[in-house]
């Protein structure tokens, strides 16, 4: 596939300023009448793009178009337009959604259809000039049967429906508002819907609705909470309201993402929609709550404000993800306190530094906005939505909340209902708050994770500590501006105020220091005695803090860092010390130790009961596999897994007493409900759970395999059997799993925690199955698909990202049963199968036996020809 380099944008000649879609709906054979009023912008041919469409028609002004103005390309045609300055342009096309796997498109799924457009799926529909910098006004007329297809739903307000003979009926769709073709949306099927009405600031009456597959109403209303929660929070933090008279979510099982911000019909993969306490932990209430926030927040940022061409996707997604942080942070705090508050920013960090970090430092790495790609869908990543979000909450952070929202505000006034780019978001920014933001602009362009190397002095006798911060970049690339909180801890734990050089009194005790230099030296005065540093507080650069710290100084902080992030961030910085010493010892094939320092740390904020429970559930929790692996060279899975299986039985012997009272003293009475104290300690009591389960504490088992087979709802239920999956209780895992299995064969979104439990299983006892045998069973059990991605993430998504221990394995079967599925899943759905791909990307950083094995498949897949755009780049780029 050709590389399209984003200094090659160029407006095209035409523009759309209305169009008319005609659909009669049909599983197999749908034809698609589109009118088109096109408008002439520049010199040149009306540009349409398409894809596997068969072409019925194609009129310009009532006239069929010549031969001679037609061109074919390899994106789809151009037509010569002569001399005029408009055009009525009429394409009829038909289409076949039950062929449609790659859910791309319009496709079938559960017996109704859906569409899901962006990128570049518009033109799998129609013939259109399919860019996000084309805004045309929609009016949308859907015609099926009324048996088939009794709710028919696309854009904006319905103006008229009505039956229609032969048992059809229609109903007709106009969105007031231009969008991009990628905002298009249409849903038929056989529905049931849960509405609301409520008002918006402005005293609007807006209708909500919520409409899910049947027999599933009874897990929308999380979801109608959550949108009610949405629109409550944009209208208090940024003054936006809704827009619409009516707004939809629709949950459909077949999904390729999480969820799709279609104007006023809001498509979502039904995992982030439907939960009851019975079939959903806090984990997915959590969940659904920001990804509905998300697609909500978007119908400002980026569908009012959308992007000039998708190298400008971060504007969208990076501020979109920032938003619903904020809101989820605003959420939890309201409800749970400031506390709560700290561990949603551990959370997001957490999945930077797991999912992020390691694509930043791969061969797919990128800016956040990128310079060139091959195929856009590759570019929906953690560093373009997750590092794109850190880099708005930087201009949060240097703006101040009041700055930001003037910027937010201009941006609005400038650039509503136009196709805009990241450096027009960040002019606003500029402009509104007269700061000169030229330098923090390279965050858009360099790739790679910044290294902030620090280094601190203390003289007694001038009372002086010197602190030098020096910035290191990847390509060697010019410095950041970069905003870096920090404090000074004095011996008593207490903060001490802090007053630089210059400095007429001392400020507050977390100051943000902003630097713009390679090199920063800061001198605090008066400090008594020699402090310890606290940097990067609330992470507030997303960069690779390195600071020379010992095992005393990190239990220090563990115990008295006033920062809840840097606090938790101690923690994990002495897991990781302690993980990876093990690790060396456990790739020697000695039995690896677990010092008495750690466990004595561990224990003090185990049972420090001034903090939350929500809070030791994450302070306590070992950091993931896949960032260990990331601070291993060369990366060896099998030995970090002796480490970890060792530590974890430490840890739960070690503090059994410990982990069993807990247990007993955070049982939360009463109905469930989704609360952030509630979650908080079901989750401590839930990690308890693991650890005790590791150790085969005998009481620890009992209880997790009564809660696993009782009655308690889903974050209970599901806690408690992956304790006893993840252990070396293998039979009373087996007993829990088919009691699991027995209960909700019939559910899919329940069964796919199912799958992915046991493709992540660890293997505690060398005779023990397996995983990969357990999977390539479980590819023939009833309730998995081949054609549903959340049953690919959960099979083999969990065995090759959460298992790498298993995945990794010396015989190389991991890598071939990878290939295979990468084979099958490419001729399927290449989104998905690209996604798969990726996760050998970084296959360099294994040992050399496991790279040659890697290779091998690497290769081998590279030499086939029918490999999608989607696969190839990903695997050329591997290969390097
Ligand atoms: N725009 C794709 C899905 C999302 O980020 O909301
Ligand atoms: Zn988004």
């Amino acid at each position: 596939a050709p590389t399209i380099r984003r200094i090659d944008y160029q407006p095209l000649a035409w523009t759309v300023q209305s169009v008319d879609l005609h659909f009669t709906l049909d599983a197999k054979a749908t034809v698609v009448r589109n009118r088109m009023h096109c408008e002439r912008r520049g010199a040149g041919p009306l540009v349409l793009m398409a894809e596997g469409l068969t072409r019925v028609s194609l009129t310009v002004d009532g006239v069929e178009v010549v031969e001679t103005a037609l061109r074919e390309t390899d994106t789809g045609l151009e037509i010569d337009l002569g001399e005029r300055d408009t055009a009525l342009v009429e394409v009829v096309t038909q289409i076949n959604p039950s062929a449609n796997t790659e859910l791309s498109g319009l496709y079938h799924s559960g017996g109704g259809l859906y569409t899901q457009c962006e990128a570049e799926g518009f033109r799998r529909i129609t013939c259109f000039p399919d860019r996000p910098d084309v805004m045309a006004r929609f009016t949308v007329t859907l015609e099926a049967d009324m048996a088939a297809f009794p709710v028919l739903l696309s854009n904006g307000n319905l103006v008229d429906s009505g039956d229609l003979d032969g048992g059809r009926h229609f109903a007709i769709w106009e969105d007031p508002f231009p969008k991009p073709s990628y905002l298009f949306a249409l849903v038929a099927g056989d529905l049931e819907v849960l509405e609301r009405t409520e008002k918006t600031r402005s005293g609007r009456e807006v209708l909500l609705q919520v409409w899910v597959e049947d027999g599933n109403l009874d897990r929308a209303d999380h979801a109608m909470d959550s949108l009610v929660h949405s629109m409550r929070w944009d209208e208090k933090t940024f003054g936006l309201e809704l827009d619409l008279d009516r707004y939809m979510i629709v949950a459909v099982s077949d999904f390729n993402m999480g969820a799709m911000e279609n104007k006023g019909l809001n498509i979502f993969n039904a995992k982030f929609v439907l939960a009851k306490p019975d079939t959903a932990t806090d984990v997915d209430y959590e969940h659904i709550e920001s990804v509905v926030a998300h697609e909500y927040f978007h119908n400002w940022t980026g569908n009012r404000v959308t992007c000039q061409d998708w190298f400008q996707l971060t504007l969208k997604e990076g501020l979109t993800v920032f938003r619903d942080q904020q809101f989820s942070a605003d959420m939890l705090a309201a409800a749970g306190g400031e506390s709560a508050r700290a561990v949603k920013r551990i959370e997001d960090v957490r999945v930077l530094r797991t999912a992020q970090f390691p694509e930043d430092a791969g061969p797919m790495a990128h800016p956040i906005r990128p310079d060139q790609y091959q195929a856009i869908d590759n570019f929906y990543t953690a560093t373009v939505y997750e590092k794109g979000a850190e880099v708005i909450r930087m201009l949060h952070t240097l703006l101040g909340a009041e700055g930001f929202r003037n910027g937010m505000d201009l941006y609005f006034s400038y650039h509503d209902g136009q196709a805009v780019t990241c450096d027009d978001f960040v002019e606003a920014m500029s402009e509104a708050n007269g700061v000169d933001l030229d330098q923090f602009m390279r965050w858009y362009s360099q790739r790679g994770t910044p290294r902030l190397l620090a280094e601190g002095r203390y003289d007694a006798a001038a009372r002086q500590y010197t602190l030098t911060l020096t910035q290191q970049r990847p390509d060697g690339d010019e410095a950041l501006h970069m905003p870096v909180a920090l404090g000074l801890i004095g011996p008593d734990g207490a903060d001490l105020p802090l007053m630089l050089a210059g400095d007429t009194a001392a400020s507050p005790t977390t100051r943000v220091v902003e630097l713009k230099d390679t090199t920063t030296t800061l001198v605090f005065e008066g400090v008594a005695a020699e402090p310890v540093p606290s940097l990067l507080r609330g992470f507030s650069a997303p960069v690779i803090l390195e600071l020379a710290e010992d095992d005393r100084r990190l239990a220090f902080r563990m115990a008295h860092d006033s920062d809840p992030f840097n606090r938790w961030d101690a923690a994990q910085r002495f897991m990781v010390r302690v993980v990876l010493a093990m690790t060396v010892d456990a790739a020697k094939g000695v039995l690896p130790q677990v010092p008495d320092a750690f466990i004595t740390a561990f224990g003090a904020l185990l049972h420090n009961e001034k903090l939350d429970a929500a809070y030791r559930a994450v302070a306590l929790t070992l950091p993931a596999e896949a960032y260990l692996l990331e601070q291993m060279t060369p990366a060896d899975p099998v030995a970090l897994r002796r480490a970890l299986i060792v530590l974890m039985r430490s840890i739960g012997e070690r503090l059994g007493d410990s982990w069993l009272g807990l247990d007993a003293r955070l049982s939360v009475a009463g109905e469930y409900r989704y609360h952030p104290t509630d979650a908080g300690r079901r989750a401590l009591r839930n990690l308890g759970q693991r650890y005790l389960c590791a150790a085969g504490v005998a009481k620890g088992v009992e209880r997790a395999l009564a809660r696993a087979t009782g009655d308690a709802h889903m974050t209970d239920r599901f806690g408690a059997l992956a304790a006893l999956v993840h252990s070396p209780a293998s039979a009373e895992a087996a007993t829990a799993l088919a009691d699991f299995e027995r209960r909700f064969a019939k559910d899919a979104l329940v069964m796919d925690k199912w799958f992915a439990i046991q493709a992540g299983a660890w293997r505690w006892i060398d005779s023990a199955e397996p995983a990969l045998a357990r999977i390539e069973a479980l590819m023939s059990h009833p309730a998995f698909s081949l054609s549903n991605p959340n049953k690919i993430y959960a099979l083999f998504g969990a065995y090759f990202r959460a298992n790498p221990a298993e995945f990794h394995r010396a015989d190389g079967a991991g890598y071939r049963f990878w290939a295979d599925r990468i084979r099958d899943l490419n001729k399927r759905n290449p989104q998905v199968a690209s996604r798969m791909a990726r996760v050998l990307e970084n296959w360099r950083r294994f040992t050399p036996a496991q790279q040659a094995l890697a290779r091998e498949q690497i290769e081998a897949l590279v030499g086939e020809k029918d490999l999608s755009p989607d696969v190839r780049e990903v695997l050329e780029k591997a290969l390097g």
